[in-house]
């Protein structure tokens, strides 16, 4: 019989950083004296390993940054209220990111993973467009 023993962790308790892609990892457990004279498939025979589990179940999903771009004829206060509408900043961290893109030509809205980002993006230029603003909206991989 083979045992294959998962390590339980409790949800939010500091976790021990195994390799990401470790291939499972075989314990051949050391033979106790009174095994010496047995036989057989029984617990604590040494033919009998552990297999411990050390790869997460879980895989960290791949990470989307939703960018603005700068246009000459895009109001200000519009950028600013599609940052609060679409991305939930406040007024000032709208009006930040709206003068950063006005400056810079680029700035980030936020980070999200594929579907949000994707969906943003999607919001972002159909309310632009309905609008008849140029307002561009590029989602980019971390
Ligand atoms: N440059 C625009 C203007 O002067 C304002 C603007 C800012 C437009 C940010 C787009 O993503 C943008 N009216």
């Amino acid at each position: 019989m083979t045992i294959i023993a998962t390590p339980y962790v409790p949800a939010g308790a500091a976790r021990p950083q195994p390799a990401r892609d470790s291939a499972p990892r075989v314990i051949a457990p050391r033979m106790a004296d009174d095994d010496r004279k047995r036989k057989g498939n029984t617990p604590g025979d040494p033919s009998v390993a552990v297999i411990t589990k050390t790869k997460p179940q879980t895989k960290r999903p791949n990470m989307y940054r939703v960018l603005i771009l700068n246009d000459d004829y895009t109001p200000m206060e519009f950028v600013t209220h599609v940052l609060e509408r679409f991305f939930s900043k406040d007024h000032e961290a709208a009006t930040r990111i709206m003068l950063h893109v006005h400056h810079h030509g680029i700035g980030e809205c936020g980070i999200y993973t594929y579907e949000v980002a994707e969906t943003k993006v999607t919001q972002v230029m159909d309310f632009a467009r309905k609008h008849q603003h140029p307002l561009q909206c590029v989602m980019e991989k971390k």
